[in-house]
C-alpha cells in the first residue's frame, strides 16, 4: 500500500509491501527509510534530522542537483530543498514503483537560470533502485553535476570496510590532493574522497552483519564520506557519536566533470542497493 502522512508539516509517501517498507519525503524527493523484509534498516537517518522545508534532511538519500558540493549556494544544489510532486505509484509482486517530478519554477530559475524536467523513480522491493532522469527543456544547452548521496546504516564504522571504489581519488580532507586508492578502505578518522575512475559496484562490508552492494550508472565518480567525531559535533542535525553508525557511498557526477545536455537531451543517474547476509 502507498499512503501519504505528514511529519512536522512535511509530506512523506509511506510504502508498505510484502517485500519491503520505505518512506519518501516530498520535500527533497528524499528517501528517508528502506527496510527489505526481514532485514535491518539499510539507510541511515540522523536521530537529530530536522524536517524543515528550508533545509536538507540529514541522512536518507539526498538528491544533490544541479551541482555537487559547495561550488555555489545552496550546498549540493536546490533539488534536496525543493518540493517534489508525486506523479505515480504502482505495485506488483516484486514491490512498489514510485515516481516524483521536479520542474523549473520562478524559485529555481532565480538560483539557476535554466528550464529542466527531473523524474525521480524509486523501485522498492528486496533491492532498492533510485533513478534520476534530467531533461533539458530549455532552448540552450546547460551543464550539471550532482549525486544520489546515500547514507548507509552500518553496525559500527570501526569494523566497516569498503572496496571496489576504483583507483585514483581526490582527497577532500587534503584540499583535493590526488591519491592512489588502496584495495580496501577502513575508517580511523574523517574520510571524504572522490573516486574519479569508479567501478560499477562499490561493496560495503557492514562489520559482521552483512554486505551491501551499491551499483551505480550514469555517474563519473564514487564519493565516500564519514565526518568522524569533530565534524559530527559541529553539525546541529547529527548526534555527537552518530558518525559511528553511518557511511555515505554516493553515485556522483562530480562538479569537476559536469555533464552538458543540449535542448531535448536527457541523462539518467542511478544507484541500486542490495543486501546479502
Ligand atoms: O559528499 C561529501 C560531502 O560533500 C562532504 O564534503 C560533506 O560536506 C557532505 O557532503 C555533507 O554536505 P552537507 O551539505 O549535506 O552538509
Amino acid at each position: 500500500a502507498v499512503t501519504i502522512c505528514e511529519h512536522q508539516g512535511i509530506k512523506i509517501v509511506r510504502i508498505s509491501h510484502d517485500q519491503a517498507e520505505a518512506g519518501i519525503s516530498l520535500h527533497g524527493g528524499h528517501l528517508v527509510w528502506f527496510k527489505p523484509k526481514g532485514e535491518d534498516d539499510v539507510i541511515w537517518l540522523s536521530e537529530k534530522a530536522e524536517f524543515d522545508t528550508a533545509k536538507a534532511i540529514r541522512g536518507g538519500i539526498p538528491v544533490c542537483w544541479p551541482w555537487f558540493g559547495k561550488a555555489a549556494a545552496p550546498s549540493h544544489g536546490f533539488a534536496r530543498n525543493s518540493e517534489w510532486t508525486l506523479k505515480e505509484h504502482r505495485e506488483n509482486d516484486n514491490g512498489v514503483i514510485v515516481a516524483l517530478t521536479l520542474e523549473d519554477s520562478e524559485a529555481t530559475r532565480a538560483v539557476w537560470p535554466h528550464k529542466f524536467s527531473n523524474v525521480l523513480t524509486f523501485e522498492i522491493g528486496t533491492t532498492l533502485k533510485v533513478s534520476l532522469t534530467s531533461t533539458n527543456t530549455d532552448n540552450t544547452e546547460w551543464s550539471f553535476s550532482g549525486a544520489l548521496h546515500t547514507y548507509f546504516n552500518v553496525e559500527s564504522i570501526h569494523g566497516t570496510t569498503i572496496s571496489q571504489m576504483g583507483g585514483e581519488y581526490q582527497d577532500s580532507t587534503q584540499a583535493g590532493k590526488i591519491c592512489q586508492g588502496g584495495e580496501e578502505l577502513s575508517f580511523e578518522g574523517e574520510v571524504d574522497r572522490v573516486y574519479t575512475q569508479p567501478e560499477p559496484t562499490v561493496m560495503i562490508q557492514d562489520h559482521q552483519r552483512r554486505q551491501i552492494a551499491v551499483t551505480n550508472s550514469g555517474h563519473n565518480a564514487a564519493v565516500i564520506w564519514n565526518p568522524w567525531q569533530e565534524l559530527s559535533i559541529s553539525m546541529t542535525d547529527m548526534a555527537d557519536d552518530s558518525f559511528e553508525t553511518m557511511v555515505c557511498v554516493e553515485s556522483t557526477i562530480h562538479n569537476s566533470n559536469s555533464i552538458t545536455l543540449a535542448p531535448g537531451e536527457s541523462h539518467t543517474l542511478t544507484t541500486e542497493v542490495s543486501v546479502k547476509r
